[in-house]
């Protein structure tokens, strides 16, 4: 297990005297604790480490094989069980959905994965100059989870690159008003709609779709030249009757990691352009080498690993805030939450044991400057420290910035970043206790140049690997969910209670009669 090898013990020792900031901070530890690649700058000159800790979590990395493991699982190993134990037994192979570029991996798995990939990425090529006639007023992809929010942000980080006018909506919740809502905002006939399930059976968006064809029908258009479908060869969503076109994914491909694949593709091609998507894949394919290169800092999703599990295992912060200090970002806190969450909220290894150790992180996070003026607080002088990991751009996406009183929006935008790093680090004396911050708060910054395609996907294949690297770090299965079936489980007996509760039926349990009945005064 995790905690008894020796390289811990090392680690546990030096987490007794961690590096202070308010003393460290120098020109030269900032100069020194930083690395690019991929067009992205790690800065971590403001977590509490230093060389001896970087090389004994580098060692750490080794022992737990972590770069084999990376490399096993873009060759298409099977890292998705628990051995031993009913699990899902599949390979990992999101990367095989963009390796199209240089350095291709190569194995029966991973090749057969890519030629698969490739087919559908052509085909949605054909696809998009097919729909180059069609001016669509309105998209709509109904997805919920991984079918989501990977899209969402992504679609979020390019916006201000889309030249057509079409308005993109992302339909997942089975909240009847999310639909509501959108439909007050569409207009029908002149509508594109993309469902997006892998399973094709999930109830949200099967529900949700429904919904979108009633309305449809109910203002006598027909659906036929409407609908696409990204699913699973085979599933039940698999009906070329009912789509003008249906695009697969596979099983391999989680859905949490699934943004590169089809269930991103589709929608980004149709309202950014299909070169963008392409360019999306570049970038993601950039980082995938990196993750898989070497264990030193040029390994950006690596360094963050380790610095997370520094901060998790050793120093004892159960949390991460992710805050983008930029607007194109604003959808990345929620589907990095999902990715970390998802993958690493675990309780056993890989071969069924319980750990002994906390895996996994409380991911929240919002964009600055706004956050500054909400939990900030808290992040400065609350009881509890949480690490954060800061994300700027140096430059804006539209053009259009202004400069006012000597500064650019932008200059002010990452004034602030840059001093609520230092802010966090160093601290602040003060005789006053209410003045006064402790330092030693723990961050890191990534910064790049511009939010473009290439840079949004080396950003979301750093997360991706990031997460997968401390998933075989800590010996977890990061890539199956089995915490989310209880609930869903016991929403079907729930929704049965109500099928029972309109026919006057008995109910199953007293338990769901009570829940029930706890709407009654609301009727
Ligand atoms: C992600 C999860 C989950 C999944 C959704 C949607 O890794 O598997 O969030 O993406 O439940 O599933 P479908 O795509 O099958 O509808």
């Amino acid at each position: 297990m995790f905690s008894t090898s020796k390289v811990l013990k090392d680690l546990q020792k030096l987490s007794s005297t961690p590096v202070d900031l308010p003393s460290a901070m120098s020109k030269e530890r900032i100069e020194k604790m930083q690395s690019l690649n991929a067009g992205w700058k790690l800065s971590y000159a403001t977590e509490r480490v230093d060389e001896e800790v970087i090389q004994t979590l580098f060692q750490l990395a080794h022992d737990r094989n972590a770069l084999d493991l990376m490399q096993q699982m873009q060759l298409g190993k099977c890292l998705n069980q628990i051995e031993g134990f009913t699990s899902e037994k599949k390979s990992v192979l999101h990367t095989a959905t963009r390796d199209f570029f240089k350095d291709q991996l190569s194995s029966k798995e991973a090749d057969s994965a890519r030629r698969g990939a490739y087919e559908e990425v052509e085909k949605l090529e054909r696809f998009v100059q097919l729909m180059e006639e069609r001016e669509w007023s309105d998209i709509i992809q109904i997805g919920i989870g991984g079918s989501s929010l990977g899209p969402k942000a992504i679609y979020q980080s390019l916006r201000a690159h889309q030249k057509k006018p079409v308005r993109v909506h992302f339909l997942s919740n089975i909240d009847p008003d999310s639909a509501s809502k959108i439909l007050q905002e569409v207009h029908l006939e002149t509508t594109l709609v993309i469902s997006v399930s892998k399973s094709g059976t999930t109830l949200e968006t099967c529900q949700n779709e429904e919904r979108i064809r009633n309305a449809f029908a109910s203002e006598r258009i027909d659906p036929q030249g409407h609908f696409l479908a990204v699913t699973a060869k085979g599933s039940p969503m698999d009906n070329p009757a009912h789509y003008l076109a249906i695009f697969y994914i596979w099983d391999f491909i989680g859905g949490r990691f699934s943004a590169t694949s089809m269930v991103g593709g589709v929608v980004l091609s149709l309202a950014l352009g299909f070169d963008m998507y392409w360019k999306l894949l570049e970038g993601a394919q950039a980082m995938d080498r990196v993750a898989r290169s070497s264990v030193n800092p040029k390994n950006l999703p690596l360094m963050g690993a380790l610095l997370g599990i520094w901060n998790r295992n050793f120093l004892h912060h159960a949390s991460l805030a992710l805050i983008p200090y930029a607007e194109g970002l604003a959808g990345f806190p929620a589907h990095v939450q999902q990715l970390d969450m998802e993958s690493n909220g675990k309780q056993i290894d890989r071969q069924g044991n319980f750990l002994d150790f906390p895996a996994g992180e409380i991911l929240f996070g919002d964009v600055g400057t706004d956050c500054q003026h909400s939990f900030f607080q808290f992040l400065h002088q609350g009881c509890d420290i949480v690490p954060i990991a800061f994300i700027g751009v140096v430059k804006d996406q539209y053009g259009k910035d202004l400069e006012l009183e000597g500064t650019s929006f932008q200059e002010k935008l990452l004034a602030n970043l840059f001093a609520q790093m230092i802010a966090l680090a160093q601290g602040q004396k003060s005789e006053n206790p209410n003045q006064l911050f402790l330092g030693n708060r723990p961050s890191h910054l990534l910064l790049t140049e511009v939010l473009d395609p290439y840079r949004v996907g080396a950003l979301l294949a750093y997360f991706e690997h990031k997460i997968a690297f401390q998933g075989f770090i800590w010996g977890v299965n990061s890539f199956d969910q089995e915490g989310v079936q209880l609930g869903k489980k016991l929403s079907n007996q729930m929704m049965d209670g109500f099928r029972c509760k309109k026919s006057m039926q008995s109910f199953s349990s007293p338990i769901i009669e009570a829940c029930l009945d706890l709407t009654e005064d609301f009727l």
